[in-house]
């Protein structure tokens, strides 16, 4: 028998096109699940008008495929309500739920006075045990919440159902306002945020929002002083994001009123409706909240993403457009011209070393996109991404909103019923500005999606699983996948790099013109390493076994 080398099987590989990787991808799946992963595996493929083809995703994983995918209780509690650093944010459940979902994942904060309250370093929750499966749990809550009261005086307490509250039927809500009643200088709220509540993790963030929503924003009318008052959406100060992003703001002479909710605290929420401009960064955990203050206080939202160098300059350029004021367009180009000649000089050296590199990218609901440009900027290709939980607006844009049809998951999820107030609408801008962004090319409520901006050819995946990211993997060698801690090492262990984006491997910020500096030297030191070169996965000691999956 002739000898396959692995040099010989990388050729291969190499000649295989998206479309047999796709039934590569679904060959081993029974007909049933082939058929609906048929659907979730798509190959990129962007006409002129920017139309992409059809994804389906934000539905049900199939039992049995190992998903990335987190619960809806993550997504309430640790996504969009974990960064606010002086609401006590009570898990009702058993302790896991609590402990996992405590300062996993490295949202940063600094108080403004070190007197501030700051409970992210606490765990907190009610211990769930058999006795309140039985009897129930609201006695035990309710204690709880007084003890948190009595010993830290917050301002606002949240309280977190897990799976075991929505199944033995404790009230939260119920909890929660006879609570506030009684303490008089608290905001205490629930969310009905149980882990199956929803498909993923993406079903916790629309609860959270509409419990911030309801519950906190408008709550304070004091007018701050500044001239370009936004607030920053879908920015969770990740690995020290957020300090970055804020230093560009305050030297450009941008107002933040509230981020939601990288480095947050509850008083910039509840005035968050005195801003002139909504900036959404992760447009799937948090679009709700855009839209709800737009009808209800008349501020406009516009998309940006400060994931990479270029495009934060683009993103710092259409704020600027949207105030159209001389000061501070002079202002924001002084501070990308300042910034720029150490980014670039930085890309540069990293672009020598890793130009024509490819990389892979599966991770939640924005990140998968945002990352791309970080790579571009390095010469390096996105062969492959996904997101864990996004929507199909997510990867297509949301021009495809209007004829999403709604399935019973998402009906689960209450959509809240918005009106403008009365008192407190202001429009922002006079149909003169409206006419002259759209001139300027700044697109207001809008979102392009993922798949625009990838190449013809790339595989667009939903959901992936863990056999289909091997497969991926042993078929394209990329130089780099990134992904969560539940991939890392299995990515790892078939020699190729991995980089979580969710955590940042312990290091940061990625963002904003410092960020993408660090991010330059990151990926050149990780696929420059010759480490990997060194590793055996087990098709490289054993062909054969590779070269029968290829060749069947
Ligand atoms: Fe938005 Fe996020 Fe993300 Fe997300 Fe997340 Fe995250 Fe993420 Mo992990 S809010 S969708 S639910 S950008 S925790 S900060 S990294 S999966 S891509």
């Amino acid at each position: 028998m002739a000898t396959v080398t692995t040099e010989d099987l990388n050729n291969l590989v190499l000649d295989i096109n998206a479309e047999e990787v796709k039934k590569e991808l679904l060959s081993k799946y029974p007909t049933k699940v082939a058929r609906k992963r048929a659907k979730q595996i798509v190959i990129n493929e962007v006409d002129p008008d920017s139309c992409v083809p059809e994804i389906s995703s934000n539905i049900r994983t199939i039992p049995g495929i190992i998903s990335q995918r987190g619960c809806t209780y993550a997504g309430c509690k640790g996504v969009v309500l974990g960064p606010t650093r002086d609401i006590v944010n009570i898990t009702h459940g058993p302790i896991g739920c609590g402990f996992y979902s405590w300062l996993t994942r490295r949202n940063q904060t600094k108080p403004k006075d070190p007197k501030d309250h700051n409970f992210m370093p606490y765990c907190f929750s009610t211990d769930m045990q058999d006795e309140q499966i039985i009897f129930g749990g609201e006695k035990k809550l309710k204690q709880a919440v007084q003890e948190a009261y009595d010993l830290f005086k917050p301002k606002a307490i949240g309280i977190f159902s897990t799976c075991p509250v929505g199944l033995i039927g404790d009230d939260v809500h119920a909890v929660a306002r006879e609570m506030k009643e009684k303490f008089g200088d608290c905001n205490v709220f629930g969310f009905s945020c149980e882990g199956y509540k929803g498909v993923s993790q993406s079903a916790g963030h629309h609860i959270a929002n509409n419990g911030i929503f309801s519950h906190v924003v408008g709550l304070d009318d004091t007018v701050r002083e500044g001239k370009f008052k936004i607030n920053m959406l879908g920015e969770y100060n990740i690995g020290g994001d957020a300090f970055e992003i804020e230093r560009l703001f305050e030297e450009c002479g941008i107002t933040l009123i509230a981020t939601f909710s990288g480095n947050s605290s509850y008083d910039y929420f509840a005035n968050s409706h005195t801003a002139d401009l909504n900036l959404i960064m992760c447009h799937r955990s948090i679009n709700y909240v855009a839209e709800m203050m737009e009808t209800k206080f008349g501020i406009p939202w516009i998309k940006v993403n400060f994931i990479g160098a270029e495009a934060t300059a683009k993103s710092l350029r259409k704020i600027a457009s949207y105030f159209d004021d001389p000061e501070l367009t002079e202002k924001v180009e002084a501070v990308i011209a300042r910034e720029m000649p150490e980014v670039t000089a930085e890309r540069e050296k990293a672009k020598a070393r890793c130009k024509g590199k490819t990389a892979m990218l599966f991770v939640g609901g924005s990140r998968a996109h945002h990352y791309q440009e970080l790579f571009r900027e390095i010469g390096m290709e996105t062969i492959a991404a996904g997101y864990e939980f996004a929507h199909r607006d997510d990867y297509e844009g949301r021009r495809v909103l209007p004829g999403l049809k709604v399935d019973a998951d998402s009906r689960n999820i209450e959509e809240l019923h918005v009106e403008a107030d009365a008192n407190r609408f202001r429009p922002r801008l006079s149909e003169e500005d409206i006419t002259r962004l759209e001139e300027a090319g700044i697109k207001l409520s809008e979102y392009e999606g993922m798949m625009a901006d990838m190449e013809n050819g790339a595989l667009v995946i939903d959901d992936i699983s863990q056999f289909e990211t091997e497969r991926l993997i042993e078929l394209y060698r990329p130089d780099i996948v990134c992904g969560g801690i539940k991939e890392k090492y299995i990515i790892q262990k078939s020699g190729v790099p991995m980089k979580q984006l969710h955590s940042y491997d312990y290091s940061g910020p990625y963002a904003g013109f410092k960020g993408a500096i660090n991010f330059y030297q990151e990926i050149d030191r990780m696929v420059n390493s010759k480490v990997w070169k060194f590793l055996k996965a087990p098709w490289q000691e054993n062909p054969e076994l590779a070269a029968k999956y290829v060749w069947e």
